[in-house]
C-alpha cells in the first residue's frame, strides 16, 4: 500500500512538507474510538493514536478536531509510547451535518470525501424531504452525490422507477441507481466509482443496506450483515461506528451508522423553522417553563384537544428539543474540559517556573 492508495495527493504533500522536518509521519484517520483513533500509515500499518493537547486546544469547535478521513501528522511513539497526532492537514472536502446557523453545531461525518452514496428504498424509507436535506449537505461538501434506490427486489418495477425518477427530478446532478443486493442487480455501476485514492462514504437510514453494499464491493468477509431481525426490522449487524476501509483493487470506503433523521439536523434554526406553529402556541402557555404535558394551562395541549394539533407533531417537537439540549450539554462539557486543560497548563507552567526560580536561587 502507498499513501496515494489512501488518498494522498500533491496538495497534502505540499502542506505536509513543513511538518516532515519534525520527523512526523503522514497518516489517515480510519476510526474514531472516542479517546483514541485508528490511523493508517503509508506502509499499510494500522496504529492507535491520541490527540496532542495542542491539537485539541487549537480546535475552536468539535468540527475542527481530527475526524475520520482526515490526514494528520503523527509523531510515532517508541515501544511504550503513544503515537500522537501533532497536526491536522487542511481538508480538501468536508462532509458534515449542519443545515444553517451556528458553526458550533457542525458535526463532521467524514473528511476528504469525493463521493457520497445515499442508500434508500422505494418503500418505507423513501422520503423526498429528507433526500433534499441530504442533497443540501452533500452539495456543501463539494462531493459527488449518488443515490441507490436499494432493495429493488422488494418493490415493483413501477415503484422503483417512480422513486428514482422523483429523486432525479429533485437533483439532476445526482446519479441515481436502482439496486438490489439480493438479485445483485445494477451493482456494477457502483464499481465505476472505485478508483485508487478516491474516497466514498455511505449514508442513509439504518437498515437500508449500506453495509451490505459495502460488503459486496469489498468482495468478501470484511464485514457482514445478518437476516432481518423480526422485532426491530433491522439487520442485526447494525453499524455502530464510522470506519474507513481500503479496497485491494483501489478505492476507499467509509461506512457510517444509520443516521436518525432527528440527529441529522439538530440546529435550532431548523427547529424553529419546522415547528413555527408550535413555538407560536407555546408563547401562550400559562407558564414560561411549560413542559407541554397534559395539564391545564398548556396552549399546545389545548390546541390538541380542539383537534388543531396532532400528538405526533408535539412528540417530534419535544424529541428535537431534547436532542438540542443534549448537544448543548456536550458543548458545555467540552468547554469545561478546555477550561480544565487551561488550568492544568497554567499549573504546569507555574510549577516549572517555580522549579527554575529555586534552581536559580540555589545556584
Ligand atoms: N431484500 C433485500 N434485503 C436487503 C438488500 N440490501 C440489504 N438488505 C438487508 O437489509 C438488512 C439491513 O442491511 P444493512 O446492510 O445492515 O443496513 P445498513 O444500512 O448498514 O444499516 P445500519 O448499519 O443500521 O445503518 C440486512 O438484513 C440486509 O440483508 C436488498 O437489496 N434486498
Ligand atoms: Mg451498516
Ligand atoms: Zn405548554
Amino acid at each position: 500500500m502507498t499513501l496515494e492508495d489512501l488518498g494522498w495527493n500533491e496538495a497534502f504533500a505540499e502542506e505536509f512538507s513543513a511538518l516532515a522536518a519534525n520527523g512526523w509521519k503522514p497518516a489517515r484517520l480510519i476510526r474514531d474510538n472516542k479517546i483514541t483513533c485508528g490511523a493508517l500509515l503509508g506502509d499499510g500499518r494500522e496504529v492507535e493514536v491520541v490527540m496532542s493537547g495542542k491539537v485539541y486546544h487549537d480546535a475552536r469547535t468539535d468540527a475542527e478536531l481530527p475526524a475520520v478521513g482526515d490526514w494528520v501528522a503523527l509523531e510515532i511513539g517508541d515501544d511504550n509510547k503513544e503515537h500522537v497526532i501533532r497536526a491536522r492537514l487542511s481538508r480538501q472536502t468536508c462532509f458534515s451535518r449542519k443545515m444553517s446557523g451556528r458553526r458550533t453545531e457542525e458535526q463532521v461525518i467524514a473528511a476528504n470525501i469525493h463521493v457520497v452514496v445515499v442508500v434508500t428504498d422505494a418503500g418505507p424509507d423513501f422520503n423526498l424531504r429528507r433526500m433534499e436535506r441530504y442533497f443540501a449537505i452533500i452539495g456543501r461538501s463539494r462531493a459527488k452525490a449518488v443515490v441507490l434506490v436499494n432493495k429493488a427486489d422488494l418493490f415493483s418495477d413501477e415503484e422503483n422507477r417512480t422513486a428514482a425518477e422523483a429523486i432525479r427530478n429533485q437533483n439532476p446532478e445526482a446519479e441515481v441507481h436502482v439496486t438490489s443486493l439480493k438479485k445483485k442487480s445494477s451493482l456494477k455501476a457502483l464499481k465505476e466509482y472505485l478508483k485508487p485514492g478516491i474516497s466514498i462514504t455511505f449514508i442513509g437510514s439504518s437498515g437500508t443496506g449500506k453495509s451490505s453494499v459495502i460488503n459486496y464491493l469489498l468482495g468478501g468477509d470484511y464485514q457482514w450483515t445478518d437476516e432481518v431481525n423480526g422485532i426491530t426490522g433491522k439487520g442485526r449487524h447494525t453499524t455502530t461506528a464510522r470506519e474507513l476501509m481500503v479496497l485491494r483493487g483501489g478505492g476507499i470506503i467509509i461506512d457510517n451508522p444509520g443516521i436518525r433523521e432527528v440527529h441529522m439536523w439538530t440546529d435550532e434554526t431548523t427547529l424553529r423553522e419546522q415547528f413555527g406553529d408550535i413555538e407560536e402556541l407555546a408563547r401562550h402557555c400559562r407558564f414560561d417553563n411549560c413542559r407541554h404535558g397534559p395539564h391545564a394551562g398548556c396552549a399546545i395541549r389545548a390546541a390538541m384537544a380542539e383537534g388543531k394539533m396532532e400528538l405526533t407533531r408535539l412528540e417530534g417537537f419535544l424529541k428535537l428539543e431534547e436532542e438540542i439540549a443534549k448537544l448543548r450539554l456536550s458543548r458545555q462539557k467540552r468547554q469545561m474540559t478546555i477550561a480544565r486543560r487551561d488550568r492544568q497548563d497554567y499549573r504546569e507552567k507555574s510549577r516549572r517556573y517555580d522549579a527554575r526560580r529555586n534552581r536559580d536561587f540555589e545556584e
